[in-house]
């Protein structure tokens, strides 16, 4: 079984990083290492969240993995708290990066032209910095905007992506995917680039009128485990499209659904489906 270490918050109540990839991963048949970078009430989009910083922790933590001689197949990283924490992945990575370890950077951070509150423009260039490191990266537009310096806009064309793209290919990473990019009315999806094979990959699907937290942390796991369990770069970025949308068309059925999160407990099962529909193909 193929072993992920992911690096996030832990929100405790909020249906978002940790409490989305533990279960994902696992449920997807990869086992899921998690190193906790802090402890919230909520996620940062709740007031008045309370925060344990678990920063210096995580040196100890990974150092008492590497005298295990633990090994990780992929690192997947996401919401991190702060400067110091994206120095300390940079360190993790050099530590268990090995020639068969797949580094992946969902760069978390902004959204819809907006910075989350904790962040600043600074910690918009450390995390471009992170992403010189990674094998894939999977920025939404803002987070692709804030990295490269370029206005951020709403409505855009293909060229403008193409361009964030080959600034964002100039950081470092092997590919690069947007996410949240949409081409045509209606319709939403991904605009990938692998700078070895120099190809692109685009996969649109129904636009869902509705947005929900948590939404881009269910993409990353689905996309990094089914990864992991060895579907292609383009079968794995279909399967997480495809299945968070689904997610948030069922959410949306719900009329009790909370405001924070989206309910992919109840569409996990489909998730299995699709996953094993796809290693059989
Ligand atoms: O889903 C991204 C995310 C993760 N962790 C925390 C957040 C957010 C988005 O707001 O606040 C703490």
């Amino acid at each position: 079984m193929k072993r992920i270490l992911t690096i996030q918050d832990i929100s405790c109540l909020g249906k978002c990083s940790i409490t989305i990839a533990l279960p994902v991963i696992s449920a997807m048949g990869v086992e899921t290492v998690i190193l906790p970078t802090a402890v919230l009430s909520t996620h940062t989009m709740f007031k008045n969240f309370t925060v344990r910083d678990l920063t210096e922790d995580l040196i100890p933590i990974t150092d008492h993995w590497k005298k295990e001689n633990v090994k990780f197949d992929a690192i997947y990283t996401g919401y991190l708290g702060s400067a110091e924490e994206i120095s300390i992945a940079k360190h993790i990575f050099d530590e268990f990066k090995t020639d068969d370890t797949l580094i992946f950077i969902d760069p978390v951070m902004a959204d819809n032209g907006k910075l989350y509150p904790a962040f600043d423009l600074e910690y918009a260039k450390l995390n471009a910095s992170l992403c010189s490191k990674a094998d894939i990266i999977v920025p939404n537009i803002t987070e692709a905007c804030l990295m490269t310096g370029t206005e951020y806009k709403e409505s855009y064309d293909e060229s403008y992506i193409k361009e964030l793209i080959s600034k964002l290919a100039k950081l470092g990473s092997k590919m690069v995917v947007i996410t949240g990019v949409s081409l045509s009315p209606g319709k939403t999806g991904i605009y990938g680039y692998d700078t070895v094979k120099d190809e692109y990959f685009i996969y649109q699907n129904d636009r869902v009128d509705a947005s929900y937290h948590g939404t881009g942390d269910l993409f990353s796991s689905i996309a990094v485990g089914a990864l992991m369990r060895s579907l292609t770069i383009k079968d794995s970025f279909k399967i997480a499209a495809d299945h968070t949308a689904d997610t948030i068309r069922e959410t949306l059925k719900n009329p009790n659904k909370p405001w924070y999160g989206v309910d992919f407990e109840s569409t996990m099962p489909n998730l299995i489906k699709a996953l094993e529909t796809s290693l059989n193909d």
